[in-house]
């Protein structure tokens, strides 16, 4: 059975999940589009080749009797309401992040998923796929570096997007950290707080890069986070665990090492979509893989609202420059791991 994606917002990673799922992945093709700016939709429908019918409205596209499940890739803030619109129509929905870009948002989303009784939403928190986030994983959770007390991580850019906004370091880019941290560590946040260094003259006008979030767990362990978006050389994820009895780190993307011209180097990637290429790849196929048996599984509505839980409160902590708690009530049993 090949299951019928529609895709709504056909950007950049629209795009490259439309061109995975129509020509990498086993198991699902996109027929329908949309876009709220419909010439990029059918742009999208001629560039990646695909037999795919152009909506201008998106929830007619959601409704479409040949439309089995939905691809939410537009930007944040229209998320919540593609996403309960899905849930209201009964379709399984994989959105990126973040699941919205409030924390009370998030929680709508969760109480309309419980009420409706069976997981339909899958976030695209796509850390937790990566094959060096899955090794580190593996070596804190085989006892090898013992027990987890600091973690140092970085997530730089080359650039932001033109409508890149301070707060955006915490709600579109440190949110994968907000998440992929709560997994590696099976821990959730206590307290966050955001110190701003001097910002580099690469930053937009009237916003403020880089910044570090600090954030500190329920067992106590203290994370910094270092998210700079106009580091200019590369896009740069690190992740270094310190344990009670050694350090784990993320490792390095694989590249050739060069010595030549009396210089040894080794390039850095560029781009998000070839940093994590393969975890997208493994994400998506993941999401077919779980529907064509009938179920829905992985990054789910309560992890995209523990993140963003955790990503007001950084918000919130950038304004104030004070430690602010983290008030995430308790998970309902409904996203219990089984
Ligand atoms: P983009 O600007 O390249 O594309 C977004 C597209 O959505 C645009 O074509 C825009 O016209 C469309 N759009 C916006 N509002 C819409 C609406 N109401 N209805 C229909 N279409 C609408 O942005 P992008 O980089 O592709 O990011 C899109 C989403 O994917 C964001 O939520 C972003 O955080 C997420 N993202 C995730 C990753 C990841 O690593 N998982 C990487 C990049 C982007
Ligand atoms: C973008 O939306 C992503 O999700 C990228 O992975 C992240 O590195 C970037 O900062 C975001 O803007």
């Amino acid at each position: 059975m090949t299951l019928r994606f529609a895709v709504i917002g056909t950007g950049a990673i629209g795009r490259e999940h439309i061109r995975r799922c129509s020509h990498t992945l086993v198991g699902a093709s996109v027929v329908a589009v949309n876009d709220i700016d419909p010439a990029a939709a059918a742009r999208a429908v001629d560039q990646l080749q695909i037999d795919a019918t152009v909506y201008e409205d998106p929830h007619a596209l959601i409704r479409a009797a040949n439309v089995d499940a939905v691809l939410v890739t537009s930007w944040g803030p229209s998320h919540e309401e593609f996403v309960l619109a899905c849930i209201a129509a009964g379709k399984p929905v994989f959105c990126e992040k973040p699941l919205a870009t409030t924390a009370e948002a998030c929680r709508r989303i969760v109480e309309a998923e419980v009420a409706h009784g069976k997981r339909l939403v899958q976030v695209g928190f796509m850390r937790s796929f990566d094959e060096g986030f899955r090794q580190l994983k593996q070596v804190i959770d085989a006892g090898q570096i013992g027990a987890p007390l600091m973690v140092h991580a970085i997530h730089r850019n080359p650039q932001p997007a033109p409508n890149y906004q301070t707060s955006m370091g915490i709600t579109d880019t440190l949110i994968h950290e907000l998440d992929g941290l709560r997994w590696l560590l099976e821990d959730d946040y206590k307290s966050v707080q955001v110190v701003f260094p001097r910002s580099s003259s690469q930053a937009a006008a009237g916003t403020r890069d880089p910044q570090i979030i600090l954030l500190e767990t329920r067992q106590g362990i203290r994370i910094d986070v270092e998210v700079f978006v106009n580091c200019r050389y590369g896009y740069d994820v690190q992740c270094q665990v310190v344990g009670e009895t050694g350090v784990a780190a993320l490792p390095e993307p694989a590249a050739v090492s060069l010595r030549s011209q009396a210089r040894f180097s080794t390039p850095i990637l560029t781009d998000w979509k070839d940093r994590f290429i393969a975890a997208y790849d493994v994400e998506l196929q993941f999401f077919i893989d779980a529907l064509r048996r009938g179920e829905v599984q992985g990054p789910s509505a309560w992890d995209g609202y523990a993140a963003a839980v955790a990503a007001d409160a950084c918000v919130k902590a950038q304004a104030s420059g004070a430690i602010e708690p983290v008030e995430l009530p308790e998970r309902p049993a409904f996203y219990n791991p089984h």
